[in-house]
């Protein structure tokens, strides 16, 4: 395949990305508390290996040399969350040393010239809080408000790109529908709950921030109030097959519109409601019944930005092939259940696509789809993608690189296919790297390295791949160079 020369346009935000919990370490240091990931790593078989976050990429104390690093591969953005449990330990008071973390964190990139894109949210909800029920209690979205407010009083003079929550999808579904995340809870419709005060408190903070001015200076233009969802791209495995086809649109609901549509329409999808609604959740009648008037307004309060994090999509079949089904255990030997709710009959079939080392298909073309069905069906603003990535068994040679052609063609070709939906239309801002250094990738610990730069989890050393070069010399030019083969 030959591919053409092409060139994005100038002010094209090139950066990458991490989430607290995954690279910062220094878990107790300068009054942590625990983490819902904290308790999670240590359930026996939850985590290959037992693996947690207590020392990761120790980012907390390496920050300025991994800025630094940022400079030199020419990243225009840093997109990185702040730990709650940092700056509100168990939930109590505003622990000023925590914030400080972020204050030197904020300083380093500005100095570098690097934007700090801020996340507020990347699943470490404080243990305390998960204790008093975690996102299946409506309190909870009250004290993410609380958290992001004083998250704001420290850095808001400083940062102008503000996300809420990153993947509400997976702290909602991952989290308490199919266990595979923390808080590890296996409850069913109760993730429709969880997703719905996921999206409260996102939509409460949106009103907050923007009563404060956020999103609201026209001298900062990369500015603004969003939240990061992922996607999937759900095809049915055989178009023609009715059962394959409604197998795809409930993943496809249960995935993406289940938080498009409260966003960007005020409703949840009437098609989802019906399905989930009569399924039984631990202490209500139904999962709607955690619906209160007036929250679908809050929760459709306009935003600046939508992040985009894609990865894959998938070949989705409906008939139950038990033998599949029996695979919910995984590799510690923990059973876990279908996060997708009410679909245990539901598979995704294999098409024989490349895979990454986390098994997933290799699918570009999905991110250009799924860009232009956001501009076609929702009236979405300005579009981020703020993950995108690939691990692969990358390996030091022994003259001491790292060389990842299998990243390298990965990153070409998504970066690629967003282009192309920009050419369709689609208003697309920038695009982050997952992630800039190999870190802890959840139930999979250590054993995953996503990064564009290796980590030795031994002496710390940071080794640039093959592919941060590459990435770094788009961020120079914002082309990618013609080739033949
Ligand atoms: C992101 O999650 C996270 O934000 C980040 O912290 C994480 O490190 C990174 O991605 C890499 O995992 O059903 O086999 O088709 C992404 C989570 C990835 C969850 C794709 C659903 C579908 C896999 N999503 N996945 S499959």
């Amino acid at each position: 395949m030959s591919t053409s020369e092409i060139q994005f346009p100038p002010g094209f935000l090139w950066g990458a990305a991490t989430a607290a919990y995954q690279v910062e370490g220094a878990a107790a240091e300068d009054g942590r508390t625990p983490s819902i990931w904290d308790t999670f790593a240590r359930v026996p078989g939850a985590v290959i290996g037992g693996d947690h976050g207590d020392v990761a990429c120790d980012h907390y104390h390496r920050y300025a040399a991994d800025v630094a690093l940022m400079k030199e591969l020419n990243l225009g953005a840093y997109r990185f969350s702040v730990a709650w449990p940092r700056v509100r330990p168990d939930a109590g008071p505003v622990n000023a040393a925590g914030l400080a973390f972020y204050d030197r964190l904020v300083d380093e990139l500005l100095a570098n010239d690097v934007v700090p894109w801020l996340t507020l949210y990347h699943w470490d909800l404080p243990q305390a809080l998960e204790d008093a029920g975690g996102w299946t209690d409506r309190d909870t979205a009250y004290r993410f408000v609380d958290y992001a407010l004083s998250v704001h009083d420290a850095l808001g003079d400083r940062v102008a790109a503000w996300t809420t929550l990153n993947e509400p999808w997976c702290s909602a579904f991952l989290g308490y529908t199919g266990g595979q995340h923390a808080p590890g809870r296996q409850e069913g419709a109760n993730g429709l709950v969880a997703a719905h005060h996921l999206m409260l408190a996102h939509g409460l903070a949106v009103q907050e921030l923007r009563g404060r001015g956020v999103g609201t200076d026209p001298e900062r233009p990369e500015a603004g109030l969003g939240i990061t969802l992922n996607f999937t791209v759900a095809d049915p495995n055989d178009p023609a097959d009715p059962v394959d086809v409604d197998a795809a649109r409930r993943v496809d609901g249960l995935f993406n519109r289940v938080f498009l549509d409260p966003i960007f329409r005020g409703s949840y999808p009437a098609d989802i409601v019906a399905d989930t609604e009569a399924m039984p959740v631990p202490g209500r009648g139904s999962w709607t019944d955690a619906i209160q008037d007036g929250d679908l307004e809050i929760i459709s309060s306009p935003i600046d930005v939508l992040g985009v994090n894609y990865y894959n999509g998938n070949a989705i079949a409906g008939r139950p092939h038990p033998d599949e089904l029996k695979s919910n255990e995984n590799e510690t030997g923990r059973t876990t259940s279908t996060p997708y709710v009410g679909c245990d009959d539901v598979i995704f079939v294999s098409r024989g696509l490349p895979r990454t080392a986390m098994d997933w298909e290799v699918q570009p073309e999905g991110l250009t789809r799924l860009l232009v069905r956001l501009k076609d069906e929702y009236a979405v603003p300005p579009l981020y993608i703020t993950e995108n990535g690939a691990a692969y068994d990358d390996e030091i040679s022994a003259d001491g690189s790292v060389h990842d052609p299998d990243r390298v063609h990965f990153i070409d070709a998504h970066l690629r296919a967003a282009h192309d939906a920009m050419q369709q239309g689609v208003d697309l801002r920038g695009f982050f790297q997952w992630s800039l250094l190999d870190n802890y990738e959840w139930a999979f610990g250590y054993t995953k390295r996503f990064g564009i730069v290796h980590v030795d989890y031994d002496t710390q050393v940071r080794t640039p791949k093959t592919s941060a070069r590459f990435y770094a010399d788009v961020a120079a030019t914002g082309r990618l160079g013609s080739s033949e083969g």
